[in-house]
């Protein structure tokens, strides 16, 4: 199928202001004449919203490695189908918060499932979809935890992650952004807003999109 949207993740461990900066990126895009559409993975459509909630939140039994990378592309796939794709197809800039490098990351780097299984969910789940450009913010991890401390939400299965669980994630998003260097920018997300605001602003430009 030919899309002639375009297709933008923002990727990063919890806390490096991906929500931030992508609200931030909406803006310039729209304002730039862009039709935008803002998503977020795990979720995005009522039903993987409804997923969200599980993979997230289940607290009554244990979720193996293998369930929550199972409930990861159910999730997926539905947005892939039933929004993502469609609104490509109508020709907008879908943004998103999160999409497959999550998987290889959290997944694969975090819970060391192998990269070939989760490939071959991929391909099953979404096909050849991939963002035409990815945002990696990277900051230390202390940096991330502290920020999400000041923030102060309610906790999710993740956020009681520990810092070497954090640590490992981090590690495989550089390795996916050396692996990929035509698709994935990464940004030093240590600097203060305004900073990491331009050099998104300057990845956007880079790639004609504003
Ligand atoms: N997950 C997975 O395991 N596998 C998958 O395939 C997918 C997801 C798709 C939900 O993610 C969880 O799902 C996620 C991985 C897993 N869990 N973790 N960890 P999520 O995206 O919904 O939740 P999150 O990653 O925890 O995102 P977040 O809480 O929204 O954080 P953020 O978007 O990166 O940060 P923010 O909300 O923009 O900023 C956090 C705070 O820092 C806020 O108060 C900002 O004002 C502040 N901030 C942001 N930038 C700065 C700078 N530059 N300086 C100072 N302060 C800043």
């Amino acid at each position: 199928m030919t899309t002639v949207g375009t297709f933008i993740s923002f990727e990063g461990i919890e806390g490096v202001g991906k929500s931030t900066q992508m609200r931030e990126a909406a803006k310039h895009l729209s304002a730039a004449g862009q039709r935008v559409l803002a998503t977020r993975e795990p979720g995005g459509t009522p039903l993987a919203e409804r997923i969200r909630q599980v993979v997230l939140h289940e607290k009554d039994e244990g979720l193996p490695a293998s369930a929550e990378l199972c409930l990861m592309f159910a999730a997926r796939a539905v947005h892939v189908n039933n929004l993502i794709r469609p609104a490509l197809q109508r020709g907008e800039c879908v943004l998103c918060d999160r999409y497959l490098d999550a998987t290889f990351a959290y997944q694969g780097g975090g819970r060391g499932v192998p990269d070939a299984d989760i490939q071959a969910l991929a391909q099953l789940t979404c096909g050849d979809l991939l963002p035409q450009l990815t945002i990696l913010l990277d900051a230390p991890v202390e940096i991330a935890l502290q920020r999400m401390a000041e923030r102060g939400t309610a906790t999710d299965r993740f956020e009681q992650e520990t810092v070497a669980f954090f640590e490992r994630v981090r590690r495989k998003y550089l390795s996916l952004a050396k692996a990929h260097p035509q698709r994935i920018v990464c940004v030093d997300a240590s600097q203060g807003l305004a900073a990491v605001a331009m050099a998104v602003r300057q990845a956007l430009q880079s790639r004609g999109l504003l």
